[in-house]
């Protein structure tokens, strides 16, 4: 299995609670290594612009307004199928739904508050690192 980076989101109903340490901590224990990482508020153009694909779902506004309602801490995580990896670390979408032990599970709130996100494939992972770090701030 290769070495791969994804990109992830730690969203504002966790940074909100001050959860950022206790996800990073479930993330390390994974085994996944944090290689950049930077706390920002998003415009609304920004969150916008990620979420672009899921323009014409019924949600994507409130999505938007959530994303930029709060500081959320953005990072590119590395490891062996990283991708899939973090997406089971994570849990799924509806924390009512996910795992035991996941962080969704854990600390998600709801299918829209729900902690984290995680890229869904290499593609994916490709374009939200780039739309969100410059290379030289990836330290691997
Ligand atoms: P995932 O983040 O697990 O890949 P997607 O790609 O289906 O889930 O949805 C992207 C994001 O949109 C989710 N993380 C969630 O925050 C939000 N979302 C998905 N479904 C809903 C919904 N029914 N209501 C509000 N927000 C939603």
């Amino acid at each position: 299995m290769a070495i791969e980076r994804t990109f992830s989101i730690i969203k504002p109903d966790a940074t909100e609670r001050n959860l950022t340490g206790a996800i990073n901590a479930l993330i390390e224990k994974s085994g996944l290594r944090i290689v950049a990482q930077r706390r920002v508020r998003w415009t609304r153009a920004q969150a916008e612009k990620f979420y672009e694909e899921h323009k014409a779902r019924p949600f994507y506004g409130e999505l938007c307004d959530f994303m930029t309602s709060d500081p959320i801490v953005i990072q590119v995580l590395q490891g062996e199928n990283a991708i899939v990896r973090y997406r089971d670390v994570m849990g799924a979408t509806d924390p009512a739904k996910a795992g035991e032990g996941t962080i969704r599970k854990l600390h998600g709130r709801s299918v829209g508050e729900n902690s984290v996100h995680g890229s869904d494939s290499p593609a994916s992972a490709e374009r939200e690192i780039a739309l969100n770090f410059r290379l030289d701030e990836i330290v691997g």
